[in-house]
């Protein structure tokens, strides 16, 4: 007796694995060979090597080093050997540099999430910094910016690791990380030769050991005064240095967070001490990092979407490996029902996530009609809010589907339910998603929603053609085309009318 070992679930190669990333690449992409070449070989990387070196972040986080031996003040932030082989991995892999080599053109996005879809349940959480890179890439890019901003930018969309830096969103404050515009209390002082200083405290900075980083602050006027409200706060690009004597340059690092997951991540509250910066945009901050946030909300929905494709392919197997009563879990009807019902929900996410994706990189190729603007301003908030929601619920189930074995520590399961619990809170909870879908309704006065209504009638027109979903199609032209009237009418009436109304 007590011979018996449970053989435990296998992560096999993420690509090969997942037939429906492979059919949808195969109908929709047209430099196909290249494509696939990449994803099947960083797939095997993954399940070789990569993997384990994620869990090496997680059982090895990363500690505050306040002090030198000689009491200098140093704040080092000592982060494991494999959170650096993920920096290199990152660069050499291209998990930024894809989205804007554009070498499949409109298609670049679509193959760059595809490719951080793979990679991030098994990237101990280097997906955060590479959502904000990407994201102040973005930023940098599409603003006009000063050349030492630029150089930067090079530098963020670099494959090659010894120059690749990655960047820090410093948004939140202690009064408020929704309502940025009353939360920010960061004051910037003009210098002589143009630059500023920061003077504040941020709350919440993630991967903090980052090379740069955007921030928003109000700039101090001649007479003292300081700008009120969101048209008051302007966007800043920081280095984060050292002087030769080793210590942070403008920034004291408080504390590192102790949180619920993403312990892989440094997480500090940092006290801006004069913090050498340049302003990239004047006023106006809220919208000039509006770029910066629909790029890591579809990043967050991609690691949402990817978390729930990684519980269900490990139960899968696990559901070959163990019997219960006699059959192998797979042979329980009840069973396969339970991980069929996350199956959908995967692939939801997960066409949702390759629709947005397709829609930025058109609108960034310049290819976008009107129609596709409107459809990913709105789909943006909706697919961050649903998926975060999803992948909870998907990984808790999923947890479940290994029995006790899914809540011990040292399987690695627990923190994918860990770290799926940050995605509906950061880059905006789900209320305040919320209010951003209303807000671009309103603000378009309504043209989002008609864009989504056009849209769906010709998606379901397509579907009605298929016999066995007829009738559901024809219950929900009757729905769509009540709130067609309704988004028509209004439409023209003033902004107040549509967003009581929606
Ligand atoms: C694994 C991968 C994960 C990803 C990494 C995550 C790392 C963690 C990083 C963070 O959590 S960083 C902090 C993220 N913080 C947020 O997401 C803030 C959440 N709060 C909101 O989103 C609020 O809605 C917002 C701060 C934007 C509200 O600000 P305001 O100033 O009250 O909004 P207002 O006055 O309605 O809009 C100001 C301007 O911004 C307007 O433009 P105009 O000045 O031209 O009129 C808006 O249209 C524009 N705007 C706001 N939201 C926008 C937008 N434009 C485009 N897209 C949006 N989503
Ligand atoms: P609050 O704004 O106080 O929200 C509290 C509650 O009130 C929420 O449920 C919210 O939905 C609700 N609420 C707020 N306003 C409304 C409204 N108008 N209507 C209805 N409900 C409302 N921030 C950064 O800037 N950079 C980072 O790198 C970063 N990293 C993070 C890492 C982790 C692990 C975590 C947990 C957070 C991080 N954040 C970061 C902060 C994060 O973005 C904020 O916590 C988040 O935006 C919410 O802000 P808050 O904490 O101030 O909550």
């Amino acid at each position: 007796t007590g011979l018996f070992f449970q053989a435990q679930p296998q992560l096999k190669n993420p690509f090969l694995e997942d037939p429906l990333l492979g059919r949808y690449l195969r109908r929709h992409l047209p430099h196909q060979q290249a494509v696939f070449s990449d994803l099947q070989a960083f797939g095997e990387r993954i399940s070789d090597e990569v993997d384990a070196w994620g869990r090496e972040c997680e059982v090895n986080p990363p500690r505050l080093v306040p002090f030198d031996p000689w009491g200098r003040r140093v704040d080092h932030i000592v982060t494991s050997p494999a959170w650096q082989r993920m920096k290199e991995l990152s660069a050499s892999e291209g998990l930024v540099a894809i989205g804007y080599e554009r070498s499949c053109g409109e298609w670049s996005r679509v193959h760059q999430m595809s490719k951080l879809f793979l990679y991030s349940p098994s990237s101990g959480l280097f997906t955060c910094p590479l959502a904000m890179t990407d994201g102040a890439a973005k930023v940098i890019q599409s603003l006009g910016v000063p050349p030492a901003v630029d150089s930067a930018y090079r530098r963020l969309t670099s494959r090659d690791p010894e120059r690749f830096w990655t960047s820090g969103q410093w948004m939140t404050e202690r009064r408020g990380g929704s309502d940025v515009a009353a939360g920010t209390e960061t004051l910037a002082e003009p210098q002589p030769d143009g630059s500023y200083r920061l003077h504040g405290f941020k709350w919440f900075t993630s991967a903090t050991d980052a090379d740069m980083t955007l921030t928003l602050g109000r700039v101090v006027g001649r007479d003292g005064s300081i700008p009120p409200g969101s048209r008051g706060l302007s966007l800043f690009y920081a280095e984060v240095r050292r002087d030769p004597q080793g210590r942070l340059e403008g920034i004291e690092v408080q504390r590192l967070k102790d949180k619920l997951g993403t312990r892989q991540m440094p997480t500090a509250e940092l006290l801006l001490d004069g913090l050498p910066a340049h302003r990239v945009s004047e006023g106006r901050g809220v919208a000039s990092i509006a770029n910066m946030l629909t790029v890591t909300r579809i990043h967050n929905s991609v690691a949402a979407a990817a978390a729930m494709r990684r519980v269900v392919q490990l139960a899968r197997d696990y559901a070959t490996r163990r019997s219960a009563f006699g059959r192998r879990l797979q042979d329980h009807p009840l069973h396969l029902q339970t991980l069929a019902r996350m199956e959908v929900e995967a692939r939801a996410a997960f066409l949702l996530v390759m629709e947005v994706s397709r829609l930025l990189g058109r609108e960034e190729t310049g290819v976008a009609s009107p129609l596709d603007r409107h459809l990913l301003r709105l789909l943006t908030p909706v697919l961050k809010l649903y998926s975060a929601k999803q992948a909870v619920a998907v990984v808790s189930e999923g947890l479940e589907s290994f029995g006790g074995q899914g809540y011990m520590e040292d399987t690695g399961l627990p923190g994918l339910l860990r770290d799926a619990q940050v995605l509906s809170i950061w880059e905006g909870t789900t209320n305040v998603l919320s209010l951003d879908v209303l807000r671009c309704v309103a603000r378009s006065s309504g043209l989002v929603l008609q864009a989504y209504f056009t849209q769906t009638q010709a998606l379901l027109g397509h579907a009605s053609r298929l016999p066995p979903l007829a009738p559901a199609v024809g219950a929900l032209e009757g729905a769509l085309s009540a709130l067609g009237v309704f988004v028509e009418e209004a439409a023209a009436r003033p902004p107040s009318y549509l967003e009581l109304a929606a």
